[in-house]
């Protein structure tokens, strides 16, 4: 009798844990993948984005992020989330180059005039069309996180793009990014984020590109001590939420995480700002060499054959590029 109560209980509790657990009122619990540490603005934003869920579902939704690419780097997570073993995520928008066209619009170089221009865009015309897009890969998009800008940084100082001619310089997977940094000139070796370290340490790259916070992280800068600010992409990152997760959701608690989401990249954003100036201030100290670059013209006139490539025979894409530049 006690044994049968014992299963019976042990049964509710395995159920609970099934991802397709379809009854209303049971307790589902989430898995969330974070590439950066806990304490990076992007581990905090999805944390409280977790905790917000938890309270306005009753504890119904238990979300939990699994930070430091605990559950494997960005490409192995994606896949993970469409084949849904992952059930949320904050990614760069980079690595769906591929996957989902509109994401190469804010990828491309020397678009946004300013971190403000580049929200504009993926809070209204631009979010609209990746979000499109990525919900035909299994993908839903609830929010956007800041990245900053990337810049270049290297084991040799780098001042103008003849500097950079012939260095192999680490890229994020995506044919785009092959072909941005090809057209500066250098050599683009892609890899995921967590071996550019060792390919650092170990000389098979000569540098990468990233923003202040990653870059100050990472510990990139104790092997790469030059950092250029050529600020050449600001590509933004997504929250998102796997489809299997989200077609078994009642609209009220889509409405929850869709509000979650949001507080949670304000909050997010205003992290990022404050740990930008933290990080360089970091490295500044530790000894990095910062090259300021003032004029980028040089640099971003390189980049015609890119927009060429990526845009000039898809409407739908250099519309999009069109509608970015129009934005105030
Ligand atoms: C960081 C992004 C992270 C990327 C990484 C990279 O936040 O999602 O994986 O760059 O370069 O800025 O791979």
């Amino acid at each position: 009798m006690k044994l049968t109560r014992v299963l019976k209980a042990a049964a509710i509790a395995a159920a609970a844990l099934l991802p397709w657990a379809p009854t209303p009122g049971q307790a589902q619990e989430w898995r969330g993948w974070n590439i950066h540490a806990a304490d990076y603005p992007n581990g905090r934003g999805m944390d409280r984005f977790g905790e917000l869920v938890m309270q306005r579902t009753n504890n119904r939704i238990r979300m939990r992020t699994y930070h430091s690419a605990q559950l494997g780097q960005q490409d192995e997570a994606i896949q993970q989330m469409r084949l849904g073993s992952i059930d949320f995520a904050n990614f760069n928008l980079s690595p769906f180059n591929n996957l989902a066209p509109s994401t190469q619009v804010v990828t491309l170089p020397f678009l946004f005039r300013n971190v403000e221009h580049m929200q504009r865009a993926i809070d209204g015309v631009a979010g609209e069309e990746i979000a499109k897009d990525l919900e035909q890969i299994g993908i839903i998009a609830l929010a956007w996180y800041d990245a900053g800008a990337r810049s270049l940084y290297t084991v040799r100082p780098v001042r103008t793009p003849a500097d950079v001619r012939g260095m192999k310089i680490r890229v994020q997977t995506s044919d785009l990014w092959i072909d941005l940094m090809r057209a500066m000139g250098a050599n683009p070796t892609p890899l995921p984020f967590g071996e550019v370290f060792t390919s650092l340490q170990s000389g098979v790259i000569d540098g990468a590109e990233n923003n202040w916070p990653s870059y100050e992280s990472t510990r990139h800068f104790e092997v790469a001590r030059f950092y250029t600010t050529t600020e050449h992409s600001n590509v933004p990152e997504v929250l998102a939420v796997g489809v299997q997760r989200w077609r078994r959701l009642n609209e009220q608690e889509r409405n929850i995480l869709r509000d979650a989401a949001r507080e949670s990249a304000a909050f997010q954003r205003q992290l990022w700002a404050e740990r930008e100036q933290v990080s360089r201030r970091r490295v500044e100290a530790a000894g990095v060499t910062v090259i300021e670059i003032t004029d980028r013209s040089p640099w971003a006139q390189l980049m015609e054959p890119v927009y060429q490539k990526y845009t000039g025979n898809n409407p739908r894409l250099s519309g999009m590029v069109q509608r970015i530049r129009e934005l105030p």
